[in-house]
């Protein structure tokens, strides 16, 4: 199926050759037909040889421009009507400026009402005018309903559009825009809509925007007949479950979950038409937006040239709308005495916020160099990163392979990103030589990223960076984890590229020389003092692999432990307290804390009655 819509100037006859062509009445409303005017979208569809065509019959009268665009915006194809007695219009001119917009690049010219009038001039005319459209060169047929005449040539004309038209992606998510919505007696809600590409099936569950209430397709019509599943480009009629039947409206829109990005800030790029002026326009601070049956007014921001007579424009919009990266958009100033009818092209559905001075500038320059439409690489160039799923959303496809869970990285940025991460290490330790290293939380604070498992997996792609349960310190050659019971060899190299302070070193060395006599005598309190080894200094020489830290205050010399297990493997098995401490040659001040110790060390185990005996190994 196919779907094209009317276009053209009021009373030039649309809605009499639709009428002509499928035997349908496009004039739904009782006062259209009493008027002889159209004033709402009307509905009607043939069969021609190869395809079935739907028509989407557009009012020509210049106060009903939004509901022409309503549906113009989702079809594939236009149907410009032109009256042989009338010629060329003001809403001739509007129409195809709205095509031209909206980039529509298929379609046929009909000149009307052939019966009345030569229709030579308003065909030569309007095949001008329209070549230098989107359309392009277009076929042009003189018709009357009246006589019947050019009729058959038209219908031939239509299948030939109708049968080169290409097919859209029945994979692609789905984007109903509501151009009607009512309630069926027994039924509840029903909507209409346009659907542009995808497929929609009976059971499918759907987000209604701009709420994103998900609604379920209880069932599907057709152009009048139920179908299980249609695929567009396609006119469809779609009875809902879950929503109540006065809310659906036109300009909502019904979309695939997951797939479209419901924004209100967009930056697009605006290019004067090709047969127009060439300088670019004084933009109002206020247009109306029109994409699909969607319409909303926006604030723009020209954020400057984007190349030639380009603009780089951020819109604000006043109702969030479901768009894709790529999407065309009309721009039109409602309050305009002359025509202002601009197509723009959505470059970024979800742009960073412009904060510093000359951020606009910067982003225009940054705009003007991305192609039409942008790209997983450009998109990530501007914003860093961007999740695989944002991507989606914005209808960008072949995203780069995520550099940790679902985030796509810019190769720049991730580079720069790694450069801050060493630096900040490097700072943090040069800062704070004894603390533990700068915590993960913190390296992703420093580097503003959004997910600390970025900060994780930098770290891990990083040789000279060692992340160590959360913190991430400066990597020593020859790094290796700081076990409580490796024995160390020299003193003067700790094998850490922060060296330890050489103050520090000196009270270390003082401590394993006390200990060189006597392994188990750890060094009284205050004997701690006069080295000037608190707390924290003891931390940084035990993670160093100067010291083993028994407890908060009680240091022994690396490899106590295996030594101590080695002492302890003499003694008959289970062996009390008292015995170790014998044979250990120590204090209960240290002989209890370093029996805790083992346990916890898993060298040696407590049984109920308080006797210890070592673990087999
Ligand atoms: N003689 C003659 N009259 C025609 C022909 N086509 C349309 N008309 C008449 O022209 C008038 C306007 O036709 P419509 O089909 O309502 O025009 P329209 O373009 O749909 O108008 P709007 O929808 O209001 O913009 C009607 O009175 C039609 O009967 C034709 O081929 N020959
Ligand atoms: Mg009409």
């Amino acid at each position: 199926m196919q779907v094209i819509a009317t276009a053209g100037h009021v009373d030039h006859g649309k809605s009499t050759l639709v009428r002509a062509l499928t035997g349908m009445e496009p004039d739904r409303w009782e006062e259209e037909r009493r008027r002889g005017l159209t004033i709402d979208l009307g509905f009607a569809w043939t069969d021609l040889p190869g395809s079935r065509l739907a028509f989407v019959d557009v009012p020509g009268h210049e106060r009903f421009v939004p509901n022409m665009l309503a549906g113009l915006g989702p079809v594939p194809a236009v149907l410009m009507v032109v009256a042989a007695d009338g010629g060329w219009m003001p809403q001739s001119a509007e129409h195809l400026a709205a095509i031209d917009a909206l980039g529509i690049s298929r379609g046929l010219l009909a000149v009307t009402r052939a019966d009345l009038a030569d229709p030579g001039p308003a065909l030569r005319r309007a095949t001008a005018e329209i070549a230098a459209t989107s359309l392009g060169a277009v076929e042009a047929v003189a018709v009357s309903a009246v006589t019947g005449a050019g009729l058959p040539e038209l219908r031939a004309a239509l299948a030939r559009l109708a049968s080169g038209l290409p097919e859209p992606d029945p994979e692609a998510p789905v984007r109903l825009w509501v151009d009607r919505a009512f309630s069926v007696k027994g039924s509840g809600t029903v909507v209409t809509g346009t659907l542009p590409a995808g497929t929609v099936r009976a059971g499918d569950e759907l987000l209604l925007t701009p709420g994103l209430r998900p609604v379920r397709v209880r069932a599907i019509e057709s152009m009048g007949q139920p179908a299980g599943q249609v695929h567009g480009v396609a006119r469809v009629a779609l009875n809902l479950r879950g929503v109540a039947r006065d809310i659906p409206a036109r300009g909502m829109a019904l979309v695939t979950p997951g797939r479209w990005t419901l924004t209100s800030i967009v930056d697009v790029r605006y290019v004067p038409p090709a047969g127009g002026p060439q300088e670019a326009p004084r933009l109002p601070r206020e247009l109306a937006v029109h994409v699909g049956s969607a319409r909303t007014m926006a604030g723009v921001r020209v954020l400057g040239p984007a190349g030639g007579a380009a603009l780089a424009v951020r819109l604000t919009l006043r109702e969030p709308l479901p768009l894709h990266v790529g999407d065309r958009v009309l721009l039109r100033d409602p309050g305009a005495a002359g025509l202002l009818i601009l197509g723009a092209t959505v470059l970024d559905a979800a742009p960073p916020p412009l904060g510093r001075r000359g951020a606009a500038a910067a982003a225009a320059r940054e705009l003007a160099r991305w192609p039409d439409p942008p790209g997983p690489a450009d998109l990530l160039r501007r914003h860093g990163l961007l999740r695989t799923g944002a991507l989606a959303a914005m209808g960008v496809t072949g995203a780069p392979e995520p550099v940790v869970a679902d985030w796509s990285a810019d190769p720049a940025f991730w580079s720069a990103a790694r450069e801050r991460l060493v630096t900040a290490v490097a700072e943090h330790a040069a800062q704070d030589p004894l603390a533990l290293g700068l915590t993960v939380g913190a390296a992703r604070a420093a580097l503003g990223l959004p997910d600390r498992r970025l900060a994780e997996a930098l770290a891990g792609t990083t040789p000279s960076v060692v992340l160590r349960e959360g913190y991430l310190r400066p990597a020593a050659s020859g790094e290796r984890p700081a076990g409580s019971s490796a024995r160390e060899g020299s003193l003067g190299k700790n094998g850490d590229a922060s060296p330890v302070p050489e103050p520090l070193l000196r009270a270390v060395r003082a401590v394993r020389q006390d200990l060189a006599a006597d392994p188990f005598r750890a060094p009284e309190a205050e004997r701690l003092r006069e080295l000037g080894l608190d707390a924290r200094s003891i931390a940084a020489a035990a993670r160093a692999g100067l010291l083993l830290r028994i407890s908060e205050q009680l240091v022994l010399a690396p490899g106590a432990d295996a030594d101590a297990a080695t002492v302890l493997a003499t003694l008959p098995q289970p062996f009390t307290t008292a015995e170790a401490r014998k044979a250990l040659g120590t204090t209960r001040r240290v002989a209890i804390p370093l029996l805790e110790f083992l346990d916890r060390a898993r060298i040696t185990e407590r049984l109920p009655d308080d006797r210890r005996r070592l673990r087999p190994r």
